[in-house]
């Protein structure tokens, strides 16, 4: 760690305008989190810094959609989120917000300061105007058919159906998501940030001096240089954001992407009056913890503006992840196919680490990887159950078994007990290299290497069998296997924090220096452990089970949102509609026809007959329960011989998108023969 004097760790801000889902968890958050609490355990000089990005088009449709104020939206998300991220462990040195005042006078005064500077660029342009809604519309207000795949419902940004981005101009038949009316083209003037300008600079920051960044982050800035960097707006005709600080201008807002980075240095100065020495010293270490979707802002864009500005330090690392899916499929909000965190503190209260674990063991850290429920069970109990928890109480039960709590002292060290011990410094310098070099799921599987070493060095050594024939044998083995577990209260906090408290608990030990791990003195001789209990439980199918069955009604929600119904057929006149007979009539007798899956033949009382009618709905309905269900039969429509069988009219029924079929019949009982009109 050269001439690092302080780590300033940012996470990328959350949009406030929906809850924290374990996408964000894998991608971002707990790796950042893994990393703060490793250099704060190394008594460095650590600040991280998060908060909640709450402007933004995005904020303001949810808002128009539930006809509120953006206010109330990121009020509602920005407290749930912060709530959530604390729950789980989440330790920011602050959770701000980009609707803070602090954060408009720092992002007014950035942009005044390039302003002033000449680093923009003035452009007047034509955009899209809803003269009914009085404003003009930015990208996501715009909809209509894309040209490449003929999608009506387009993006003036993007088609989601086939992924091409667009502009709005491209659009065929544009219509204004605010008023549905016909958007009119009309002037308006914004402000670019000439990325093409300050391409040589970003080129060689970070293809040449910064060959050490991860080959997804590396391989994207590269791709972007190579298509050629293109001014960027950084304003909007939008009246929720931070107001563009120019005299005479109205109705203008910073664009989200260059006001939210700001709010990392908002934040810092609201944490802390030094916050200059975070930002501006070039001893200070600046990590962005981000998705892979936000490349593009950290590595191109604020560091542009950064560099614009003048007396900013630069991001030393941007490791950002890659996405995960969950149970194969994309995380999507708007499709609510999601873990949210609060819903999972909810139902797994106590079990905060066992998320952890398994979000940081599964991280998608250099490809897209897959969240299954299956999977974290199966981590739960074969791993923190079987691996961690099992080494750990055989070590407190055998202690308070065989020594009343005490730690025993050693007598004499064999070859192997050395060796083991040893192996400890040699965990700790891998699981050091791991964390420094953003390898998180690598640094965990290390960690808990400390613990598979523990449960081998009991099975090897078996104090069951042997206290029976040499307790001193015995003492030097439990004493190993507690400074083992001492270690590891150290070495798990930054994953575990939860479970390293507890287990401090356990051994009544406060020590959390990281440079006392390979000790193997942390528990004096004679030292009192507490009572303990189960670190871990076993996670049972049914908890998995409810969850699997809470998506798979999601999925069922989404399909019934998805269907498109077929469209209203062809108007009939009321003379064609009155030609219509149906009556209202009684189930009388109902059999299956044999060797068909879907026939029942029906006799009905219509009140003027008895008569005979095949219907297909044996796939839903037993023949034996449908007799004496009242139904509306269609009379009049002409004889069809269905398997041999003379049908004679129909009886009729309602189809929902999965095909499921229910009786139509007149709600209250009324004679048959009524006539249905
Ligand atoms: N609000 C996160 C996102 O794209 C975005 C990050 C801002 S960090 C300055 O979901
Ligand atoms: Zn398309």
């Amino acid at each position: 760690m050269e001439n690092i004097k302080r780590y300033l760790i940012t996470s990328a801000l959350p949009y406030a305008n929906g809850p924290i889902h374990i996408g964000h968890l894998a991608g971002v958050y707990i790796p950042s989190d893994i990393y703060t609490r490793y250099f704060r355990l190394r008594g460095k000089d650590v600040i991280s810094i998060c908060g909640s990005d709450e402007h933004g088009v995005p904020i303001t449709l949810k808002a128009r959609q539930e006809g509120v104020h953006p206010q109330d939206i990121v009020d509602k998300f920005h407290f749930l989120n912060k709530d959530s991220f604390e729950k789980l462990g989440i330790a920011f040195d602050i959770y701000s917000r980009t609707s803070s005042e602090i954060h408009y006078e720092t992002a007014s005064e950035f942009f005044k300061t390039l302003y002033d500077k000449g680093e923009f660029i003035e452009k007047t342009s034509e955009q899209y105007y809803d003269k009914e809604a009085g404003q003009f519309l930015a990208d996501r207000y715009i909809t209509g058919t894309c040209p490449h795949c003929g999608n009506e419902n387009a993006y003036g940004d993007q088609c989601e159906n086939c992924g091409t981005s667009l502009s709005p101009t491209e659009l065929i038949n544009p219509k204004s998501k605010i008023s549905g009316s016909k958007p009119v083209l009309k002037n308006t003037k914004h402000w670019y940030l000439p990325l093409d300008r300050y391409a040589p600079f970003l080129k060689k920051w970070i293809l040449e001096d910064h060959k050490d960044w991860k080959i997804n982050v590396y391989g994207q800035c590269k791709s972007w240089f190579d298509h050629g960097l293109q001014p960027r707006a950084v304003s909007r005709d939008l009246d929720w954001g931070v107001p563009v600080p120019i005299d005479g201008i109205k109705g203008k807002v910073l664009y989200v992407w260059f006001d939210a980075p700001i709010g990392y240095i908002s934040a810092t100065k609201e944490l802390t009056k030094d916050w200059e020495k975070y930002w501006k010293d070039p001893e200070t270490k600046l990590v962005h913890f981000i998705g892979k979707d936000n490349i593009v802002f950290h590595c191109i864009m604020f560091p542009a503006m950064l560099k614009a500005e003048g007396t900013y330090i630069l991001p030393d690392n941007v490791p950002a992840n890659e996405f995960l899916n969950l149970e194969g499929d994309k995380i999507s909000t708007s499709r609510n196919w999601a873990v949210w965190l609060h819903e999972y503190l909810e139902d797994f209260q106590g079990k905060e680490d066992v998320l952890r674990y398994v979000l940081c063991a599964n991280a998608p850290e250099t490809k897209d990887n897959d969240f299954t429920w299956k999977d974290f069970q199966t981590r739960n109990n074969n791993e923190l159950v079987a691996i961690l928890g099992n080494f750990v109480n055989r070590t407190l039960v055998l202690t308070q078994k065989y020594f009343g709590g005490k730690v025993p002292r050693i007598t004499e060290l064999a070859p192997y007990d050395k060796k083991t011990l040893e192996e400890i410094s040699r965990i700790k310098s891998k699981v050091e290299y791991s964390l420094e070099n953003y390898r998180f799921r690598e640094a965990l599987k290390e960690a808990m290497d400390i613990a598979r070493l523990g449960n081998k060095y009991l099975a090897d050594t078996e104090p069951w069998k042997v206290i029976k024939s040499n307790e001193n044998r015995v003492k030097t083995i439990m004493n190993i296997s507690l400074q083992i577990t001492a270690n590891l209260t150290i070495l798990l906090e930054p994953f575990l924090p939860f479970t390293s408290e507890k287990l401090r608990n356990f051994i009544n030990f406060t020590a959390r220096d990281w440079e006392f791990i390979g000790r193997n003195d942390l528990l004096t001789v004679g030292h009192q452990i507490n009572k303990s209990s189960l670190l871990f439980e076993k996670i049972e199918d049914e908890a998995i089970e409810k969850q699997i069955n809470k998506l798979q009604e999601t999925k069922k929600e989404n399909k019934e949102m998805e269907y498109v119904f077929p469209p209203q057929k062809e108007n009939i006149s009321f003379d064609e509609f009155t030609r219509l007979d149906i009556r209202s009539g009684i189930i009388v007798e109902a059999e299956k026809v044999p060797k068909t899956q879907k026939l029942i033949k029906l006799k009905i009382d219509t009140g003027l007959d008895q008569r005979t009618v095949v219907s297909g709905i044996a796939e839903f309905f037993e023949a034996k329960n449908i007799i004496g269900k009242q139904v509306s039969v269609v009379l009049n429509l002409a004889p069809r011989t269905i398997k041999g069988i003379e049908s004679n009219g129909m009886i009729l029924m309602a189809e929902d998108p999965e095909g499921k079929l229910v009786f139509v019949s007149p709600v209250e009982k009324i004679r048959n023969g009524s006539e249905i009109k």
